[in-house]
């Protein structure tokens, strides 16, 4: 008896393997949202924009219309798609790069704006396509391509909270999480609590998801995952985020 891969029904079966590294997180991560696309019944009306960066990788992942947009460029494509045809489930996915350095002004607005689509980024802690350089998310003293002797934050600051800031600056009816590739299950609940929030038409909701990169990160497997499950949460913290007009203990989403 051979053992058949539980992938998501969404997938494209015929693009797997994948197109990224061995131990990179971006495959869990559209794992996690396949599963929730699937459990969700929106396959036929999901468009899932990726941008440049390996989120790029993804141009061919999913059995759903997908668009490939220029860098950073993602949430305010899907922010028009959603727009012109609200019935639509609009999902952006990024990186770190592309959604807190060259998309920041974009992610920064439609977070404002509380637009209802779904924006996911992957935190790698640093620019993973072009070769591994720091991004806003590094960590103090992770060296990287262009920070060889480490992230020195008096010259190059502190790392991004994005969730926290996308929490403190949108609106009523938002969803905003942090989740990680060490915790698929919670993971695709979060997705999914995102994904509602739209079908909803509640508000905005984002999903920052920690993740591995070995490849620059040049890290073994068992430093890998222990630089996503322990360094990681010391500077960015796993779970719901409070957004304007929740009140303390009310569920999320
Ligand atoms: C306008 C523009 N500037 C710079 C680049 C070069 N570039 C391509 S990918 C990338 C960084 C991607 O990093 P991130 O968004 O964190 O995604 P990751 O590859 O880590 O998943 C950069 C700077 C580009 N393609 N377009
Ligand atoms: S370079 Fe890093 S982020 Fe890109 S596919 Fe490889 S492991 Fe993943
Ligand atoms: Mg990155």
């Amino acid at each position: 008896m051979s053992v058949q891969p539980a992938m998501p029904k969404s997938w494209r079966v015929d693009t797997k393997p994948h197109k990224f590294c061995p131990g990179c997180g971006h495959g869990l991560v559209l794992k996690a949202l396949g599963q929730a696309i699937d459990e969700l019944g929106i396959q036929d009306r999901a468009v899932f924009g990726c941008d440049i960066g390996c989120s790029l990788l993804a141009w061919d992942f999913f059995n759903v219309d997908t668009i490939q947009t220029h860098h950073g460029r993602t949430t305010p494509v899907i922010t028009g798609l959603k727009r012109a045809n609200p019935n639509l489930i609009g999902i952006a996915y990024m990186g770190d790069g592309g959604g807190y350095a060259i998309g920041s002004q974009h992610l920064v607005n439609a977070a404002s704006r509380n637009e209802k689509i779904t924006v996911i980024l992957v935190n790698n802690t640093q620019y993973g396509m072009t070769g591994g350089q720091m991004a806003p998310t590094t960590l103090p003293g992770q060296k990287t391509e262009t920070t060889p002797y480490g992230r020195d934050p008096e010259k190059t600051g502190y790392p991004t909270q994005g969730p926290e800031m996308v929490a403190a600056i949108t609106r009523e009816g938002a969803y905003v999480a942090r989740g990680t590739v060490a915790n698929l299950r919670q993971l695709k609940n979060y997705l999914k609590k995102a994904l509602e929030n739209q079908m909803a038409g509640n508000g905005f909701s984002f999903v920052e998801v920690l993740s591995t990169c070995p490849t620059n990160w040049r890290t073994n497997a068992e430093e890998t995952w222990k630089m996503v499950e322990q360094e990681l949460p010391k500077y960015f913290k796993v779970g719901e985020i409070k957004v304007p007009g929740q009140k303390e203990g009310e569920a999320n989403g």
